[in-house]
């Protein structure tokens, strides 16, 4: 019988390339789908057309436990969050409710369904639940970096309430392994991007701007801290890992990333260079995009999942970027072509 996976997140990024790995191993996938009318969720349906939707929000208690007794999944990946770090300077509370208490309350539907820690006490065994669950931990938890690079035993120091709220999901999900058995894992991702990226993170902003502005439809690009350094990788081979940490002997907690490190710079230079443009020429810093409170640097030591998941990343960060920005040029050139609406266009 094939096994059953419940993601929640599946109209983000993450969700659709772990759906499309785990329908290729074979899976059932079904996808936790929040809100009304989602369009998001038209989509991912229209792309992944062997998808099953469940309706849910990581708010509602309630939904999750009917979600998970529904589905009976044997795996669930919890990807759902707000993702975009600055809307938790701007909505710290809703942030916490969703990226930290979010992750509790899917814990907990796990627990009730699979009548885990009944009696109030433990259930003894750590990693004996039937449902193995996935959290979806940040290397913004790091924040403000004690060393380099960092590993399963770097202190976290966030620096956004995103960070702190992660930090907690983080820490209930290897409470409720100690304390209930539940196997969970969380996996502590780098920042990983694709042509599906959000337009709003830096680098999916850059590729968009660059297609526009090959095109003649843009000028310039408002950018923020050009300074700051980050290990990027491609979210394709990122969810390869989070899989990976589901089918170990022993819940673990794994650091994903390349190990290389670029900066904002070093983006826009790649990308401007993939159409033969001079970054200088069209980017502008915007003060105003500066964060309050800004993680310089980032570079992950992924030994242990190199060793125990055998896992490597395949895509490097330059054929990443060329592959935006050209997956962002077919797209401008239907919008100008065409006239469809570019975000409408995003894959
Ligand atoms: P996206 O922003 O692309 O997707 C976020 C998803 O969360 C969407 O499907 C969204 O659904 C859903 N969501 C938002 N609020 C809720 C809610 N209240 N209840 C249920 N679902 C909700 O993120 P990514 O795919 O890039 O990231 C996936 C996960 O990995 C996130 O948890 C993120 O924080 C984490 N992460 C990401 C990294 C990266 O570099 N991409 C690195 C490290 C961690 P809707 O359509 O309903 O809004
Ligand atoms: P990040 O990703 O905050 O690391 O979180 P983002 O792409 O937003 O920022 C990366 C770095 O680029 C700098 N920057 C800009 N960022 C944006 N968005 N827009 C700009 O104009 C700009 N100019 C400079 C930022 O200051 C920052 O230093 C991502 C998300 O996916 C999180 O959910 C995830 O947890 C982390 O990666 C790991």
């Amino acid at each position: 019988m094939s096994k059953r996976a419940l993601i929640t997140g599946i109209t983000g990024q993450d969700g659709s390339y772990l759906a499309e790995h785990l329908l290729a191993e074979g899976y059932e996938v079904w996808g936790l789908n929040r809100g009304q009318a989602n369009p998001r969720k038209d989509r991912v349906a229209k792309l992944i057309p062997d998808l099953s939707f469940v309706h849910g929000d990581l708010m509602d208690q309630g939904s999750l436990v009917t979600a998970v007794d529904l589905v009976q999944p044997d795996e669930v990946y919890n990807l759902g969050a707000v993702s975009f770090v600055p809307m938790s300077w701007q909505q710290p509370e809703l942030v916490t409710e969703v990226n930290g208490t979010g992750v509790l309350r899917m814990l907990e539907a796990i627990r009730m369904v699979s009548g885990l820690g009944k009696s109030g006490s433990g259930a003894g065994g750590d990693g004996q639940g039937q449902i193995r669950f996935y959290q979806a931990s940040s290397s913004e938890m790091f924040g403000k970096v004690v060393e380099s690079p960092q590993s399963e035993r770097t202190p976290f120091h966030p620096r956004s309430p995103y960070g702190v709220a992660k930090a907690y999901g983080h820490y209930i999900t290897q409470n409720y392994r100690e304390s209930y058995g539940v196997f969970g894992v969380s996996g502590i991702l780098f920042n990983h991007e694709s042509p599906r990226r959000g337009a709003e993170f830096v680098t999916r902003k850059i590729s968009l701007a660059v297609a526009q502005i090959k095109l003649g439809l843009q000028d310039k690009l408002m950018l923020g801290n050009l300074d700051a350094v980050r290990d990027w990788g491609f979210a394709g081979d990122y969810v390869r890992a989070m899989h990976l940490m589901l089918q170990q002997d022993r819940p673990g907690d794994y650091v994903v990333g390349t190990g290389q490190m670029h900066s904002v710079r070093d983006a826009a230079r790649i990308a401007f260079e993939a159409v033969g443009l001079d970054w200088e020429e069209h980017v502008v810093v915007d003060p105003a995009l500066v964060r309050p409170a800004e993680v310089e640097t980032l570079c992950a030591d992924s030994g242990n999942a190199r060793r125990e998941l055998d896992w490597e990343p395949e895509v490097g960060f330059e054929e990443l970027m060329r592959m935006m920005v050209e997956s962002d040029l077919q797209q401008a050139g239907r919008v100008r072509d065409h006239g469809e609406l570019l975000a409408a266009a995003s894959w």
